[in-house]
């Protein structure tokens, strides 16, 4: 049997902590799901991979885990050909099925890296920058987890942010902490006009400093069209205003600005009528779901192509992902943007061993010790695999979660 040929993929679902950050759903749970693996070569060398959690996506990583065994690491495209396949009878929708194969796929490469000594970056074709831009992404906050069913309150050193005041104070704090130079407020939890005033206090405290906003398509085609209006000038994008291709490209018309998405282009499909309808001018990609690290490259050259500008999306995640994610921004020419990254809002419940990951001026340097460059703490694992398994939390439900709280919460969208 050849050493590069897979002999296990060892799944591990963990929960950390994350705070109670406000979206157009609700409000983030204490904890957060993900997913770890752990791909065992035939030689030992073992790649990981680090995935969104959730019941759904745990069965599929188990089931890919019993089609991967035997392959060769190296045989990506043929990896996720046969993940695809398994899944295809079960998972109808290629932008689900996307997910399990990109996480194996990472994992791969950093099997294959650590084989070669190369960093990830150069199996991309090499790195374009030694280090990449993120932005702080500053949301409406409660100052704690409130007491619940018996659990104390559980509160955090960022405070509460629900007004401008707050928003200019958490920005501060993520600039004096990481040296962030660009902000992207999470919107969609207030009334447009008090998220208008948010962002104009942003560019007052910190002047021609890039800005974005993102209601998570809280908003009507008429109300994101009044915003564009009331923040031409002020912001480099707007993401996500309104749902579906056909509502942005309505918004995109008159827009003084361009608009973003995580949300209506998420799968190869989406983007000829995206672009047919000239919906989005910036797309916000994800090795997550657009099938790995090479397929997010290629999507890269897609954009080229077609004149869209690239940004980078994040959710709440670990330090697997923000070293995936360095390394294939690090590898794209053409992202014209500062990611995405949640990285601040949950680093300190990391599963890697720290030290190499460092967001510092705003930027993460690339790693560049073999394949992704970090290791595993099997301790914070196993103590992260047992707050899964006694948490009972199997799904994300910012919704839920928020009507514990407020029972009348609803969640409308649009809501404005
Ligand atoms: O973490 O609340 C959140 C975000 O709203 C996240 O779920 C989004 O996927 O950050 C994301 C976005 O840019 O839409
Ligand atoms: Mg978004």
């Amino acid at each position: 049997m050849s050493s590069t040929r897979i002999r296990e993929l060892v799944v591990t679902p963990i929960a950390f902590g994350d705070p109670p950050l406000l979206n157009s759903n609700g409000v983030h749970e204490p904890l957060a799901l993900r997913i770890i693996l752990q791909l065992v070569l035939e030689d030992g060398t073992v790649g990981l991979g680090e995935s969104p959690g959730g019941s759904d996506r745990l069965a599929r990583l188990h089931a890919a885990a019993e089609v991967v065994v035997g392959m060769d690491v190296f045989d990506t495209t043929a990896v996720a050909a046969a993940i695809d396949a398994a899944l295809l009878p079960t998972v109808p929708s290629s932008h689900e099925r996307g997910w399990t194969t990109s996480a194996i796929e990472v994992a791969c490469l950093d099997a294959q890296g650590r084989l070669l000594g190369r960093p990830v970056s150069d199996l991309l074709g090499g790195r374009v920058r030694d280090a990449v831009p993120f932005a702080a992404y500053l949301f409406y906050k409660w100052a704690e987890h409130p007491a619940l069913d018996g659990r104390a309150a559980i509160g955090d050193d960022w405070g509460e942010a629900l007004d401008p005041a707050g928003i200019v104070e958490q920005a501060r704090l993520m600039q004096e902490r990481y040296g962030f130079r660009s902000f992207k407020l999470k919107g969609g939890v207030f009334p447009p006009d008090e998220e208008i005033a948010a962002v104009r206090a942003l560019a007052e405290a910190f002047p021609g400093q890039p800005l974005r906003l993102d209601p998570n398509v809280a908003w009507t085609v008429e109300t994101s069209k009044y915003v564009t209006r009331e923040l031409d000038g002020v912001l480099e994008y707007l993401e996500d205003p309104t749902k579906g291709i056909p509502g942005m490209a309505e918004v995109a018309k008159d827009s003084p600005m361009p608009l973003a998405t995580n949300m209506c282009v998420i799968a190869w499909e989406h983007l000829k009528p995206a672009v047919e309808q000239d919906a989005i001018q910036v797309l916000l990609t994800d090795h997550h779901y657009w099938g790995g690290l090479r397929r997010t490259r290629e999507l890269a050259a897609v954009c080229e192509a077609f004149g869209l500008a690239l940004s980078m999306h994040s959710n709440s995640h670990l330090g697997i992902s923000l070293a995936a994610m360095t390394h294939v921004a690090a590898a794209i020419p053409n992202l014209d943007h500062s990611c995405d990254t949640h990285y601040p809002w949950n680093s300190a419940d990391d599963v890697i061993v720290p030290g190499v990951l460092e967001l510092r001026d705003g930027a993460v340097r690339v790693p560049t010790g073999p394949g992704l460059g970090v290791e595993l703490d099997h301790d914070k694992l196993g103590e992260l695999h047992r707050r899964y398994v006694d948490s009972g939390v199997r799904s994300r439900d910012d919704t839920g979660y928020m009507q514990r709280f407020q029972p009348e919460y609803e969640r409308l969208l649009p809501r404005w």
